[in-house]
């Protein structure tokens, strides 16, 4: 424990306030340094006896050193400590911070002819970084703001203070000279410093772009697929077309609904995993496998449909409805690859549910799709309506309600207004052949009806009942409808209740 008695500070203090009257010679500051170091460091003073003595101490040591003001809110007092001949020994300096204590220490005459030497123009020209590594006692932003308490600029001469002081002008000059060579060797030592710098800040960001790319989506890796047979043929002359609609991925049906069913990612594999067995089992290997996606992919953004007018129960938030769709299809169709020569996929832009949401799922799933099987034709319509030709046959692709502007639904049933909208969009493509067949998803419920130009067919969602379907819709299972063409003959069915 360090003792100083209480009658020696005050001793002390009746000096000090002697010496604040005199001009104070520089010799004795260590003296009194060290004599503060035993009044701040001792257990038995008071603090009002410490504060007084540590004011005096203050004062002298401005007018012994001196207080620079710099830019910043610090202040620092930097003080010379001499031997009895009265040449330097020491660089002393107390550095004030706004929020970290004081910086205090001393540089020696070696270390500060290092500073000089390294970092003037004179000298190395080093950058305060570089030379801040022979100093691996303080931080850099501690290293900077001891320069800055002792003046040191690039603009100064290479050498220390006590350098100039000691030596005569002829034989600073020899000094410089000698100096010349180490700092040559010192520039090719940073410059090569600089180049593992750019090398490595190169490398960096390409390792960046490279995880960007991959980051996110890193679970595309996760799903096990067999190697796509897309390049075989089988020839068969079956061919298939699926109508997957209305996932709503992330709908929640209330407790207490009219009928139960329970949606999660879970259920979701499950009931796709059960198409995959279903098809093989009824149908075999396939030539072609259509997939028609009709929209109501997500089940909407934020507990709210597109038009966000009104709220319903979800139990996945924005992202895991986004990221369990992309998981799931990707999942689905490498299974079905296994089971034919070729797969196509049709998409609608949006559902009413899902509206831009919608959009931005089934264009990532356009783009990783088509990454990870180059074979797979991917074709997403930007407009309501969507038209292809399959085996001699007409498709056209609706949702049955837009995200934005419908006031109500296409109908379950064809009545007149909703055959005036399809026939006028017919016309208006060019669209003269008979055998057109209006698909649609958004009611959940599977049925056909037909007029002599084309038919009209609403098909099941895989989802199945929402409790809003099961309340103002005859209610269906949650299933899938399908196309199945033999030697081009075409039927039309559903796998329901799997
Ligand atoms: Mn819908």
């Amino acid at each position: 424990m360090n003792k100083i008695s209480e009658k020696k500070v005050k001793e002390l203090i009746e000096e000090l306030t002697k010496l604040s009257s005199l001009k104070d010679s520089k010799r004795k500051i260590s003296y009194w340094y060290s004599q503060k170091q035993n009044v701040v460091n001792s257990e038995n003073l008071s603090t009002d006896l410490i504060k007084e003595f540590l004011d005096l101490y203050n004062s002298l040591k401005k007018k012994s050193g001196r207080v620079e003001s710099v830019e910043t809110d610090d202040r620092a007092i930097t003080n010379v400590e001499r031997d009895e001949d009265g040449l330097i020994q020491y660089y002393t300096f107390e550095i004030y911070r706004k929020d970290s204590p004081t910086l205090i220490g001393k540089l020696d005459r070696k270390e500060m002819e290092t500073i000089y030497r390294l970092y003037t123009i004179y000298g190395a020209n080093l950058t305060q970084k570089i030379v801040s590594r022979e100093f691996p006692e303080y931080t850099f932003v501690e290293f900077k703001r001891i320069l800055r308490a002792f003046n040191i600029y690039k603009a100064n001469s290479e050498f220390a203070p006590h350098i100039i002081e000691e030596r005569s002008e002829e034989e600073l000059i020899n000094l410089h000279n000698q100096n010349k060579e180490n700092n040559v060797l010192r520039r090719i030592e940073k410059d090569q410093l600089v180049e593992a710098n750019k090398l490595i800040n190169k490398l960096a960001k390409e390792n960046l772009e490279l995880k960007k790319n991959t980051g996110d989506f890193h679970f595309i890796e996760d799903v096990e697929i067999k190697p796509f047979k897309i390049k075989e043929k089988y020839d068969t002359h079956k061919d298939l077309i699926l109508h997957l609609s209305d996932i709503h991925v992330g709908a929640k049906c209330n407790s207490g609904s009219l009928y139960e069913n329970n949606w999660n990612e879970e259920e979701l594999e499950r009931r796709l995993s059960r198409i995959v067995d279903l098809i093989e089992d009824s149908f075999g290997i396939l030539d072609t496998i259509v997939i028609n996606m009709l929209g109501d992919y997500l089940d909407g953004m934020d507990n709210q449909t597109a038009r966000r007018d009104h709220f319903m129960p979800q139990n996945m938030d924005n992202r895991e409805q986004f990221n369990v769709f992309i998981r799931q299809m990707l999942m689905f169709v490498g299974k079905l690859s296994n089971y034919c020569s070729r797969i196509i996929i049709y998409a609608v832009p949006e559902g009413n549910h899902g509206g831009t949401a919608d959009y931005m799922a089934i264009k990532a799933l356009e783009y990783i799709t088509t990454k990870k099987f180059p074979d797979i034709k991917f074709n997403v319509f930007e407009k309501y309506y969507g038209y292809y030709k399959f085996n001699n046959e007409s498709y056209v692709l609706h949702h049955g309600k837009d995200g934005q502007f419908m006031k109500k639904p296409m109908p379950l049933n064809l009545n007149d207004s909703a055959s005036v909208m399809i026939r006028d969009w017919l016309d208006t493509e060019g669209i003269y052949e008979s055998n057109v067949h209006i698909i649609k998803g958004d009611l959940h419920s599977n049925n056909l009806n037909s007029c002599r130009k084309f038919d009209y067919r609403n098909v099941l969602s895989l989802f199945g009942n929402s409790d809003y379907s099961m309340m103002n819709y005859p209610t269906n299972s949650y299933g899938i409808s399908y196309d199945f063409f033999i030697n081009g003959f075409r039927t039309i069915g559903t796998f329901e209740n799997f």
